[in-house]
Parts: structure tokens; sequence; C-alpha cells
């Protein structure tokens, strides 16, 4: 192709870019969003800019001091995933699951921008994705953009391991988490992980978003989208009552990227491993998936489809809420009644919230979520700067 007929390619992508693409502020302001709705995009939406200050920024989290009450726990990213771990019982497999991990996603995000990060909380969009979930732009090894690939697992001679799963390239290669034992952070990419009885990506269909975005009830709603414990059979999800490993969309991406991300399962901890085994005593190591930065891409995403839920009737679901508080591992039972008016803790990381409070996310945080046909502005130029070594 001639030199000419690229630049005229690429000078129409840009035209196309300018009237398709939206501001990356979004017009229209209320008495509480005075500076308009930030437009959460998609990874491979972002510039190349921001993706760079994003990684910097996790790099800038990982050199804070740690602020949590915990000798251990070495650093500000260390801290986030520490917070998650407290309250395990009470915000997974529970109602406040959906506004809990909304409140945490938008925690980091600030945390983010005071390291220096200058774009909206990015999303991974697994349903857009889900065709080949492991080619999504998201799994990256350059090292300035990236957030890495596949662990890769390399054994000596006599089977102990030389990489166990850790994840070598992008932005945190060869990462180490300190506690609750001093590891390299782990991915181990499976479509159909150890234990699991079906191939999980069928959770994370588009279809499978449209059914769930077709329940009026909350509690049908919440527990479809979060899937049933792993060792449970499903109850109380609509049409899959009694379903062994029902996953559902959010637990799939956990245990489908596995290691950091699915330390919650305890037979995804390689034998070498001290177990994860999530014990009722101590919930001891469970619920350590946030330190792997996809963990909040992936519940930013979680977040998108609680949002579209809402929006489907906001009269009536906005403020949608119900089910129980506290999830017992061992009798497989909810207890407690959820209200609107119950308190959230974030423990060390933040204030305490009520429940209301992290509802209407466009009034009460400010952020849209971006469209497919969204790019953030220099998205383009990046990537024909990219391909053509301008
Ligand atoms: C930290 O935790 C210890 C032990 O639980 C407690 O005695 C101490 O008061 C805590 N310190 C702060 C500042 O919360
Ligand atoms: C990821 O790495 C593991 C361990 O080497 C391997 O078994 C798995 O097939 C890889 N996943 C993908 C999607 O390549
Ligand atoms: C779960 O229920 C069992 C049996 O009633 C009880 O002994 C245990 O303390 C409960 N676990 C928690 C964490 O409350
Ligand atoms: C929540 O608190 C408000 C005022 O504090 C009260 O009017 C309302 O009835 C409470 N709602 C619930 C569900 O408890
Ligand atoms: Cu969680």
């Amino acid at each position: 192709m001639k030199f000419t007929t690229l630049l005229s390619i690429a000078a129409s992508a840009l035209m196309a870019s300018q009237t398709t693409a939206f501001p990356t502020v979004k017009e229209g302001v209320s008495e509480q969003c005075p500076n308009g709705y930030e437009v959460r995009p998609e990874w491979s939406q972002m510039s190349r800019k921001h993706r760079k200050q994003y990684i910097s920024a996790l790099q800038c989290m990982i050199n804070k001091p740690s602020t949590v009450n915990e000798t251990q726990v070495t650093s500000q990213y260390e801290d986030n995933w520490y917070t998650h771990q407290f309250p395990g019982h009470a915000i997974h497999f529970t109602a406040p699951f959906p506004p809990w991990h909304r409140h945490y996603v938008y925690t980091y995000h600030q945390e983010l921008r005071a390291c220096g990060y200058e774009g909206a909380m990015p999303f991974w969009a697994w349903d857009w994705n889900s065709d080949d979930i492991f080619k999504s732009s998201i799994f990256d090894a350059d090292p300035e953009v990236g957030l890495g690939t596949n662990g890769t697992y390399e054994a000596h001679e006599d089977g102990s391991p030389v990489h166990a799963f850790a994840v070598t390239n992008g932005g945190l290669a060869n990462h180490q988490i300190e506690y609750p034992f001093p590891h390299t952070f782990q991915r181990n990419l499976q479509t159909l992980p150890k234990g699991s009885e079906q191939p999980l990506d069928r959770f994370i269909k588009p279809e499978e978003v449209e059914k769930v975005l077709s329940f009026d009830k909350y509690e049908d709603f919440h527990r479809y989208m979060e899937g049933a414990p792993p060792h449970e059979a499903a109850h109380l999800i609509p049409g899959e009552e009694g379903t062994m490993g029902f996953a559902g969309m959010h637990g799939a991406i956990h245990r489908m990227v596995g290691g950091d991300m699915a330390t919650i399962i305890e037979y995804q901890a390689p034998s070498w491993c001290p177990s994860f085994e999530s014990d009722e005593s101590a919930n001891y190591g469970a619920n350590a998936s946030p330190n792997d930065p996809l963990f909040f891409l992936h519940h930013a995403n979680v977040d998108r489809v609680y949002a579209m839920w809402q929006d489907r009737d906001p009269e009536n679901r906005m403020y949608a809420y119900g089910g129980f508080t506290f999830h017992n591992y061992t009798t497989q039972e909810g207890t407690g009644v959820a209200t609107l008016n119950d308190t959230m803790s974030f423990g060390f990381l933040t204030d305490d919230i009520q429940v209301h409070e992290a509802m209407d996310y466009r009034q009460q945080y400010c952020y849209v979520y971006a469209d497919k046909d969204y790019r953030e502005e220099d998205n383009l130029i990046d990537f024909f700067a990219e391909a053509f070594q301008w």
C-alpha cells in the first residue's frame, strides 16, 4: 500500500473517531456532579498515556507504606487485598456483594489518582471477549503498558517448580507478594480449570449478561451474577437449584484466571503451596484475589453489569436490595436480613458507608460506562503511531 493511501486511511479513521468518540467527560451535569460524568473505558479503549500512567500508579502503590494495622502487610498495594479478606463472610454470597465491591473499586481508583493516574477507572469487558477470553487486550506482556500474560510453569528435574505460574512479564513482572506468605503473583489461565465440571467461559457470554439483566428481583440478579461458592450446590439461584459448580460470570473469571485470582478456591492452590483453604475460624488466606491487578478491572465490569441491570428499570431497581448479611461456609446457609441502612466496612482503607450510599452510581460517584465504540481521545493516534512507527 502506498504511504499516501495509509495516510488517508489514518486521517479518515481519526476524523471518524472525532465524530463517534465521546468526550472524556460526558455532556450534562447535575447538582451532585457539577463536572459531569466521567466515562469508564474498556482497557482496549484507553489511550497509551493512560495505560502507562496506570502501570506507574500500581508501582507507586507498591512503594507506598501500608496503613493497615498488620505488620506483615508491607505496602498500600497489599492493604487493598487485606481489606478485602477481612470481611470475607459478609461481602461474598451475601446481599452487599454488588455495592461493597462498587465502593471498593471506587476507593482503589482514588488511590490510583493519588499515584498520578489521570484517567477514569477502566474495566475488562469479558462479555465482549468471551469467544476467546485469553486474547483480551488486558493480557499484554508490554512492560510499560501491559498487565502481563499467563504465568509460566517450569520445573526442576526433581519436579520442584522454578516458576510456579509466576507472571514474569508486563508492568508488574515478578511482583512479590509478602502476605500471607511470600510468593510471586500467579496466573494459570484455563477455561476448564481443575475441579470444574465444564468449561467456564460459557458463563461470560453476552447471552448470560442478557439473561441476568432480565431478573427483576435484586436477589435473583445478584446470585446469578456472583455465582455459588465453589463446593456448594447452588440454591436460590433461579433455574440452577442444586447445580454444583455454578460459577456465575463473576466466579468464572476468578477461576479461569487462576493463581492469585482464584485463591478463594483451595483446589487451585498447587500442592507445594501453603493451603489457601478458606478456614472458618480465621478465613486465612481466602479472598487474596486483589493481589492480581486484573481483580479491579474484572470487578469494574461486574459493576458495569450491575449498573446495566439498574438502568433497565431505574425506578424499581436503582435502590433495590435484599438478601442475607452473612454466609456460613460450614452450614452453607445465609443468615441476617439485609437492609439499605446497613453499614459496610472497609477496614483501614476508607470510611464506613451505608449501603444506600453506593446505589445510584451516576449521582453518587459521577461515572458512566463506555459503549463498544468509545475510544479515549488519543487511542487511535496511538494505534497508528505504533503500527507505522511514527
Ligand atoms: C493494632 O492491633 C493491635 C492488636 O490487635 C491492637 O492492640 C492495637 O491497639 C491496634 N492499633 C491501632 C492503632 O489500631
Ligand atoms: C497457562 O499456563 C499454564 C501452565 O503452563 C498452561 O497449562 C495453560 O494452558 C496456559 N494457558 C493458556 C491459555 O495458554
Ligand atoms: C457456622 O455455623 C456453625 C454451625 O452452626 C457454627 O459452629 C460456626 O461458628 C459458624 N461459623 C461462623 C464463622 O459463624
Ligand atoms: C433507614 O433509616 C432511615 C432514617 O434513618 C429510616 O427512615 C428508614 O426507615 C430506614 N430504612 C430501613 C430499611 O431500615
Ligand atoms: Cu470480592
